[in-house]
């Protein structure tokens, strides 16, 4: 089989490139591990960026989203048994648009499927081959037979345990890498959320956050041992244990229920230098994680999406390679600002072993934060997101 853009991984970054080639008039096809059912049963973001907000409505998908979206101003931070807000608007002049990734890939896959587009579920991606030629190619599974799929370009969007990765050869890219010694423990349920916008929680016992799907549909996370696992925990246990880490007449409003989900998830920095290997091209969590405290990762496979498909329309419509050549210099730039962002928010939120001094530096940092106008606006900017790099 023979296509334009051979696309791995029909996760968000994948899905919208090969929603944004389509409406160009560029072909491609998805090669996914998973079923369509599991795909879309993933829990995971909810936070997204003014910027990818816009371009899912340049991908003509975001209907849904400005309909169901929560916009949300200002955050709050809380520490030390009292909450700070920060105004998002006041100091950036933009918000962000609570919308759960879960429903976000629901919308590129309807809207890639009713458009003709192809997606090949349960049909894993083993390795990509030839990617320093004009011919690279997917080696994949499906219905247990080996495919091949030959490209022009190959996008790995296949996820931080994704092949595209892994097949280029060793002395060709640099990982770097850190891993905190904590997870999240996160818990979905049909309970109003406790507060209208989203609570970031300091506290001695660790770190908390009381995020929300919808009016009617709450997330929480608490911090917890990276070792720890879900049937550890009852639904009581989390919904104590939450209660603790909130400032009393917070916790006091929390309504609990069931869960519908509940997951651990490791926290790791990670970032792969290039993203571009001849043809083969990376985006998303292929070529980057960030702990989830800042809300980046969704985002910036959004930023790679935004720089990939504008590199690749160059190609076809103008035949012009300059973009293709600046796409892993621009985008690692965004990705570096968003590492070193969610480094930080995750520093001065979670709790480092029993480090006493740690905690108070904490406090003394949020109390100047929550203070300083400048501490403010800098959180603020990095939060809503910096903005996209002109690339034309
Ligand atoms: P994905 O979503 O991992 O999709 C990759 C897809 O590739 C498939 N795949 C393969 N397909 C074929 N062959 C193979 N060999 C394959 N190997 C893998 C996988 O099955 C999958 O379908 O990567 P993508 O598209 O780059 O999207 C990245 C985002 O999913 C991720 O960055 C965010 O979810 C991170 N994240 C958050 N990001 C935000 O911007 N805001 C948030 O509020 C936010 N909260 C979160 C998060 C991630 C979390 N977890 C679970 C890690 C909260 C959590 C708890
Ligand atoms: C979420 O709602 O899942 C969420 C919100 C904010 C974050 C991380 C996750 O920083």
């Amino acid at each position: 089989m023979r296509t334009q853009v051979g696309i791995i991984g029909a996760g968000p970054s994948g899905l919208l490139l090969a929603r944004l080639l389509h409406l160009q008039g560029i072909e491609s096809v998805i090669v996914e591990r998973q079923s369509k059912e599991y795909v879309l049963g993933r829990i995971r973001a909810g936070v997204l960026e003014e910027g990818m907000a816009a371009l899912l409505r340049e991908a003509q998908v975001g209907e849904r989203m400005d309909r169901e979206g929560l916009v949300h101003e200002g955050l709050h931070l809380a520490f030390s048994g009292r909450m700070a807000r920060l105004d998002l608007a006041a100091h950036t002049g933009k918000a962000v648009t609570i919308y759960g990734q879960t429903e976000l890939t629901k919308d590129l896959v309807d809207a890639h499927l009713a458009a003709g587009g192809v997606i090949h579920y349960q049909s894993p991606a083993l390795a990509v081959e030839e990617y320093d030629t004009d011919q690279p190619r997917i080696v994949y599974e499906q219905n247990g037979q080996r495919q091949e799929l030959i490209c022009d370009f190959v996008a790995g969007c296949d996820g931080y345990h994704g092949v595209a990765r892994q097949s280029v050869s060793s002395g060709k890219i640099t990982l770097f890498e850190k891993t905190y010694p904590f997870g999240w423990l996160g818990i979905l349920s049909d309970t109003p959320p406790i507060h209208e916008e989203l609570i970031y929680a300091n506290h001695e016992r660790g770190f908390a956050l009381c995020s929300m799907r919808s009016p009617t549909r709450s997330r929480y996370y608490v911090q917890c041992p990276l070792d720890d696992r879900v049937e550890n925990w009852s639904d009581d246990a989390f919904w104590d244990e939450l209660r603790c880490r909130l400032p009393p007449p917070v916790a006091e409003k929390l309504v609990t229920g069931p869960r519908l989900e509940m997951s651990i998830a490791p926290l790791r920095s990670f970032v792969a230098e290039p993203m571009r290997f001849g043809s083969l091209f990376l985006a998303g969590d292929a070529a980057h994680i960030v702990p989830p405290t800042g809300a980046k990762g969704l985002n910036l496979a959004a930023s790679d999406v935004f720089y990939l498909s504008r590199a690749l329309i160059a190609f076809y419509k103008e035949e012009r390679t300059d973009l293709l050549d600046r796409y892993s210099e621009v985008s690692l730039r965004r990705v570096r600002q968003a590492i070193r962002f969610s480094w930080w928010f995750t520093s001065l939120m979670h709790k480092f072993g029993d480090d006493s001094l740690n905690f108070r530096l904490q406090t003394a940092e949020l109390e100047y934060l929550t203070s300083s106008t400048a501490g403010m606006t800098s959180m603020a900017e990095n939060y809503v997101g910096l903005p996209f790099e002109p690339f034309e």
